[in-house]
């Protein structure tokens, strides 16, 4: 593939900072106007990594704005409701507010990316002040998932918003289990934004709903919440993010003389946890039934997080590019030979610029940078041809969910550019 044409090149960076202050509520950015209207954690951070590439103070205070929800007992939540919208379900009020933090939010976290950014961030200006103000509060973070969502080394969701992967195979077995019973009527908002072929189906929502009431009435408190929990899986994808936020966090920790040897503790912790999600029968990390001790069988996008964490897989790199050479569009969210695979349906098929850039991101810090520089020119192509959707159908490339997207945006600007490989 040829790179871009120069005048594209400045021509798409410009859109891209015009999509972010088009999506800049003040302080913080929506994921896109309408189908999400609120501030969602892992979105905010790749927002101030895509800010920093021109406005660095801006994307200090997307970090500063997502950590003013924080609960008092570490968990930033997955999303903060800065101003009513009826444009969501479910809003604040499906949420409730018994035992909560400082703001209206959803009672889950998300994957904590945000260690990661802080500190590419601060490299950017290690004068400055906000890594080390923010150094507290992402290890209490850090330390809530140890906590709560940590068994046998690797990290469960509660919820499948909470992995930032809602319709992932991952969770199949888990959310059948669940009889979605007593659940009060509601009426979904995401497809009248977008065409529900490529949303998650009412079966899932239902049980996304449900798991939402049973956490409002237990008040969101993690010990009620974790006794007979109906939905406890596994993710790589959580597993290897935080372990790849935990050693940015210690080394972060180091440069600014803090003792970091918890943080060392939870990445040896989590190194033993990603090696019982290694499924020897797709030859793949993969998600994990904690209940019944099932995999889901799925190689993921999420899959292929093993180097952000940190674990130099060459099992994984020769899949890697086994699916380099029979995709169009990487990296699919569900390898195509899946028959679960579906091209456009959230993440059961498409191709998500962040989770490339991501991969992207790890395996250039492990070596890999012939693989590396190849994503990212194929990403780049992607958003180049087909323009800053939510999601790509990975086998025509074409644009699916949301447009005009924050985090697609974002991350043209800090990784697929040309110019930001420049810089
Ligand atoms: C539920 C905002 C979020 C992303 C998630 C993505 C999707 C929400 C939804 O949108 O989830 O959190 O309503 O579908 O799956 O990763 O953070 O972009």
């Amino acid at each position: 593939m040829t790179e871009c044409d120069l005048n594209d090149v400045q021509a798409l960076d410009a859109r891209a900072r015009e999509i972010l202050l088009l999506n800049d509520r003040g302080g913080y950015t929506v994921p896109t106007d309408g189908l999400y209207p609120y501030q969602w954690n892992w979105d905010s951070m790749f927002a101030a990594w895509g800010f920093a590439a021109f406005d660095l103070d801006r994307a200090w205070q997307e970090v500063e704005r997502l950590f003013s929800g924080q609960w008092p007992n570490g968990m930033v939540p997955h999303i903060l409701f800065h101003r009513p919208d009826p444009g969501y379900f479910p809003g604040p009020d499906v949420w409730g507010r018994v035992g909560r933090g400082p703001l209206p939010s959803s009672g889950i976290t998300q994957p904590p990316v945000a260690a990661s950014f802080v500190r590419l961030l601060w490299e950017k200006d290690r004068a400055r002040g906000e890594a080390e103000a923010l150094f507290e509060p992402l290890l209490a973070w850090h330390r809530w998932f140890m906590e709560w969502r940590c068994e046998g080394g690797a990290i469960f969701v509660t919820h499948p918003w909470e992995a930032g992967r809602d319709n992932a195979p991952d969770w199949d077995g888990a959310m059948a289990a669940i009889e979605p019973t007593g659940v009060q009527p509601y009426t979904r908002r995401d497809t009248a934004h977008v065409d529900a072929s490529m949303r998650p189906t009412k079966a899932d929502y239902d049980r996304y709903i449900w798991l939402v009431e049973r956490g409002r009435r237990l008040g969101w408190d993690e010990a009620a919440m974790a006794e007979s929990a109906p939905l406890r899986v596994a993710d790589p994808g959580m597993t290897f993010i935080l372990m790849g936020a935990c050693r940015d966090l210690a080394a972060l920790g180091r440069e600014l003389g803090r003792d970091v040897a918890e943080i060392e503790g939870w990445v040896a912790t989590l190194e033993t946890g990603a090696e019982s999600l290694w499924n020897p029968s797709i030859g793949a990390y993969d998600g994990r039934d904690l209940t019944t001790g099932a995999f889901a069988g799925a190689l993921t996008n999420a899959s292929y997080l093993c180097w952000l964490g940190g674990v130099d897989d060459e099992r994984m790199l020769a899949t890697f590019e086994g699916m380099l050479d029979r995709v169009p569009y990487p990296v699919p969210s569900l390898d195509p030979a899946d028959p679960r695979f579906d091209a456009r349906r959230y993440w059961r098929g498409p191709t998500w610029a962040i989770m490339n850039a991501l991969i992207g991101l790890g395996l250039a810090a492990r070596g890999h940078e012939a693989q590396a520089r190849t994503l990212r020119r194929r990403t780049a192509h992607l958003i180049a041809e087909h323009g800053f959707a939510e999601y790509f159908d990975p086998l025509t490339g074409a644009p699916a969910g949301g447009g005009t997207f924050t985090w697609t945006a974002a991350v043209w600007l800090a990784w697929a550019s040309p110019r930001a490989r420049e810089a």
